[in-house]
């Protein structure tokens, strides 16, 4: 009797919490992440989080690393957001840990006859979300994961960019036995088309094999060379030689979904309890219709994956825990204070229909717009006789320092007709120098309350 009690007064003195951070490339994971862990480790100063309801309340006592647990190079991400003049992180392109035990003091309450203080584990994990884009793979075999490929592939502009590969693959015999040479070359000419589509001129999201857009550092070379064979086979129900090249890519495609995607959900997203998924609107409202709507359903298919983890098959193998995901509309500075509203509301309406469905899944939702570093400043300008909200702040592009009005977010999905005159325009932004103590709430964007909301409950 009194092991179970010293069992349950430790349990309830110690919680762990995994929290994920995700979202496609370059939409803030590792700023947020940097910025989440610097005000936290001095959040028992309980100044620069004023809705985190523990930090505001005085409760932190103590938060700290655990080394051994963290491959997240914040020292480093940090020194570049502290020093003069101040640089964003470079990308990253795998998951990384930091691990934090935050020790506090519990709210008056019943709580409290478990003893007055208690500590928290929090682990958060920064992740790639082109890999959650692997996900639908489990559930196809390669002729199939092909012809949904083929689909994609005749869509502007995936179909102009890909003619000169798919040439390629039509003059293959593809029932011949496998030239390892060969396939390499069109898999390192599929990666380089992905990472086009991917780039700045076009901003696509919908973009597979994750790990052949973006492999991890363990990752094994033929595996993240995948493609689909979206021509030049026309029945692959056919017998097929064992060694010919169409085997072959069927071999690798099974090695890829059985050795990669499979263990990523089985080790990393099965064990998550909480999950963030950024988004950055405000870019893929400035690049237009083609760009939103691949965005828009790649987050659809990233969201099935939660959906996917409550009642699929993969509930039955990973018992999937996650129960809450808190959705945020990230780099909120760019647009003025009277406009996060609106991007809090654009964000639900772009992924509305997900939304739905993870509530049938009973997993608690919330969208939100937020800055992990705030870089501009409110200002005001006289046009007219009008006075107009405005920010300043460094421009990204060329280091100018600039007072811009940045425009309004709509409140509705665009109409075709929206995107024809250049309506939408947001400016990135030069971080300002973040101090290494003494934080304070301007430093972010509601980042205490996205805090509050995936993991305020367990405090
Ligand atoms: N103004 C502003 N810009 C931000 C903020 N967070 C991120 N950014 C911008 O977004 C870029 C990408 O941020 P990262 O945190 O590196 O994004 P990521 O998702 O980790 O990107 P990958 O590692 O490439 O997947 C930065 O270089 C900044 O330009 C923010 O809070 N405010
Ligand atoms: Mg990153």
């Amino acid at each position: 009797m009194e092991l179970l009690t010293d069992e349950v007064v430790t349990a309830a003195r110690e919680r762990h919490v995994r929290l994920a951070i995700t979202g496609l490339s370059q939409s803030g994971k590792t700023v947020l992440t940097t910025a989440l862990v610097h005000h936290l480790l001095q959040s028992h100063k309980g100044r620069s989080l004023p809705f985190f309801e523990p930090a505001a309340q005085g409760r932190i006592l103590s938060v700290k690393p655990i080394p051994e647990q963290c491959s997240f190079t914040f020292e480093q991400a940090l020194a570049g957001l502290t020093q003069n003049p101040p640089q964003w992180p470079a990308s990253t392109a795998d998951l990384s840990q930091m691990s934090l035990a935050i020790h506090y003091r519990r709210a008056p309450g019943l709580g409290r006859l478990l003893g007055e203080t208690a500590t928290v584990y929090l682990d958060l994990i920064d992740y790639p979300g082109e890999w959650l884009l692997d996900l639908p793979l489990m559930h196809l075999d390669y002729a199939q994961w092909c012809q949904a490929q083929a689909l994609l592939w005749q869509q502007s502009p995936r179909a102009e960019l890909s003619a000169a590969w798919r040439q390629r693959l039509a003059q293959v015999d593809w029932f011949a036995p496998a030239d390892d040479a060969l396939l390499a070359d069109l898999g390192h000419q599929y990666r380089a088309l992905l990472q086009t589509l991917r780039g700045p001129d076009y901003g696509m999201s919908l973009l597979q094999p994750g790990r052949t857009l973006l492999p991890g550092h363990d990752d094994p070379e033929p595996l993240t060379l995948l493609f689909p064979v979206i021509v030049g086979v026309d029945d692959f129900s056919q017998q097929v030689p064992k060694n010919s090249a169409l085997a072959e890519m069927k071999r690798r495609f099974e090695r890829y979904r059985d050795e990669l995607v499979k263990p990523f959900y089985r080790h990393h997203f099965a064990r998550f309890d909480r999950q963030l998924v950024l988004v950055d609107c405000l870019k893929t409202l400035n690049r237009g219709e083609a760009c939103f709507k691949d965005m828009q359903q790649a987050l659809g298919e990233i969201l099935q994956s939660f959906h996917y983890g409550q009642h699929s098959f993969l509930r039955r193998l990973f018992k999937p825990r996650i129960d809450k995901v808190v959705f945020a509309s990230s780099k909120a500075d760019h647009v003025t204070a009277n406009q996060h509203h609106n991007l809090d509301q654009f964000l639900g309406l772009m992924i509305e229909d997900a939304q739905r469905q993870l509530r049938f899944d009973d997993i608690e939702t919330q969208c939100m717009a937020l800055a992990s570093v705030r870089s501009t400043q409110a200002a005001t300008a006289d046009m007219d006789g009008q006075v107009l909200s405005c920010l300043k702040g460094y421009r990204k592009s060329d280091g100018q320092l600039v007072a811009l009005f940045p425009g309004e977010v709509p409140t509705q999905l665009p109409e075709p007709n929206d995107w024809t005159d250049e309506r939408f325009r947001f400016v990135d932004f030069a971080p300002v120098q973040l101090p290494t103590h003494d934080l304070q709430p301007q430093q972010h964007i509601r980042l205490d309350q996205m805090l509050d909301a995936v993991i305020g409950d367990y405090f």
